[in-house]
């Protein structure tokens, strides 16, 4: 792989622009070693809370036509607890960022210090969970809580900051805003899209929590324009996310604004390898189309 892959987001230095999405093998140190090796630009662990949570009663996961519908409910060991996982990344060689979620601003600059001092590259603030209570998308769905947020974290941490941004509203441009007002380095987008699905035979909803979000190739149109609306409206740097599964959703997210792309539902179905396929098609399209270096892709479809 050559240097043309190279990318810088925020100050974090990437080796090529595909990153591990938050929620799929970032629970330990060493899934995210495994992803890191298998050629990941950056990693982005599952989102850490200030306590301990055991999440929603199963089923959590179903698999739907084009994508599965995920309500894991934010399980994971805590902050504190996960900072010894933190010390398995130290040799990583790729940027760990950590995701995060809290019940309030206060909160959400505790556990981020907690990061940071575990080992933290970069945060991505997780205001966009499709159905949790009192946090996720109940935060990112309005600007102005997401601004308090972000405002709160930015005075307690120096590392770059992302705020990963839910497709479940009507103005998504308006929410990155207000994450770039606040001081955020970037946004994420997207989260998962709220949806259900249900079994004919019981008529009950599938899932345990009923309400889940839906990720994969089903929702990547929909990614695609959020991406390219909050492109028109902020000069942070975009992170695309949602139904990358080849080269080509990867390229077409990066034309639509994105400057790095996550990859975390086609790991399910493509495996591990889903990282350097990706990689290694950017660069034959870059090699083809005489470009130089993948930023001169970022954004292109905006001249129209
Ligand atoms: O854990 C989850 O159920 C979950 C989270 Br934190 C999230 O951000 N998005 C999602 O679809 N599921």
């Amino acid at each position: 792989m050559t240097n043309r892959l190279t990318v810088e987001i925020a100050g974090l230095k990437l080796a090529n622009p595909t990153m591990l999405a938050a929620g799929i093998l970032g629970m330990s140190g060493l899934t995210l070693k495994r992803v890191a090796k298998a050629g990941a630009g950056a990693v982005v662990t599952k989102s850490l809370g200030l306590k301990p949570r055991s999440g929603y009663s199963n089923p959590t996961v179903v698999q739907v036509e084009g994508g599965l519908i995920n309500a894991m409910g934010l399980p994971n060991p805590g902050i504190k607890h996960f900072a010894l996982e933190m010390r398995e990344t130290k040799d990583i060689g790729v940027p760990v960022i950590v995701s995060i979620y809290a019940f309030t601003s206060h909160e959400f600059a505790t556990v981020s210090r907690e990061a940071v001092k575990a080992g933290a590259d970069g945060l991505e603030l997780n205001v966009s969970c499709p159905h949790a209570e009192k946090t996720g998308a109940e935060i990112g769905q309005d600007p102005r809580l997401v601004e308090e947020v972000v405002k709160e974290v930015r005075k307690n941490v120096e590392k770059p900051v992302f705020v990963k941004l839910t497709p479940n509203v009507g103005n998504i441009a308006e929410v990155a805003e207000a994450a770039e007002r606040a001081g955020a380095d970037g946004v994420t987008a997207i989260n998962t899209v709220k949806a259900m699905a249900i079994n004919i035979e019981t008529a009950r909803p599938i899932l345990g929590n009923k309400v889940g979000g839906l990720s994969g190739l089903a929702i990547k149109p929909v990614a695609m324009r959020c991406v390219y609306e909050i492109c028109e409206a902020v000069k942070i740097p975009v992170v695309g996310c949602g139904g990358i599964n080849t080269w080509q959703d990867a390229v077409e997210f990066m034309e639509a604004g994105a400057s790095a792309v996550q990859i975390g539902t086609a790991i399910a179905t493509r495996g591990l390898e889903v990282f350097k396929q990706v990689t290694e098609g950017i660069e034959a399209f870059l090699e083809k189309k005489r470009f130089g270096s993948v930023k001169e892709i970022v954004g292109l479809s905006h001249r129209c």
